[in-house]
């Protein structure tokens, strides 16, 4: 459900001359990363996602700028909202994901527990809801 979505806050190294954050495979998160991949060059306006995944975890990071996640599991419905680079959002399989609210400039990193397998999606939103009753 969208209770199990939650913030995870990452390891931050704060120096004078800047903040490192470090994501270490199987210890900050509750998955193995397989796959990283970033969204970018967002123009104002737009959404991305849309579909909800049968296995897959995923973790959001804003690493830099801020958007909005809504997250629902056909049930309920939750907004979070990403602008630090040191928190990332856990996304659960069986949530129905919209991004939006992009901010100029902004980079919405994702690691995740597989490969890319368009076998995993769900693309359709009656689909999706009948799947989640
Ligand atoms: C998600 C949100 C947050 C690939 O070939 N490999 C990949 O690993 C990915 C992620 C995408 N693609 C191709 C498939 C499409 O032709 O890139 C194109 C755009 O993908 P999509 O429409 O799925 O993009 P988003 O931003 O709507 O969704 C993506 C992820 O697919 C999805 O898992 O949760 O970002």
């Amino acid at each position: 459900s969208v209770d199990d979505c939650r913030l995870i806050r990452l390891p931050k190294h704060e120096r004078e001359n800047g903040n490192i954050t470090v994501v270490e495979n199987d210890i900050d998160l509750p998955f193995a990363v397989k796959r990283v991949y970033y969204l970018y060059d967002v123009p104002g306006g737009e959404e991305r996602g849309g579909h909800s995944h049968k296995q897959l975890y995923q973790l959001l990071v804003a690493a830099g700028g801020s958007f909005d996640v809504i997250l629902d599991d056909g049930i309920s419905t939750r907004t979070v909202t990403l602008n630090r680079p040191s928190y990332g959002l856990l996304i659960v399989p069986g949530i129905w994901r919209v991004l939006n609210n992009f901010s100029s400039g902004s980079v919405c990193l994702v690691l995740t527990s597989d490969y890319y397998e368009e076998s995993d999606y769900i693309r359709d939103y009656q689909e999706f809801k009948e799947i989640s009753r």
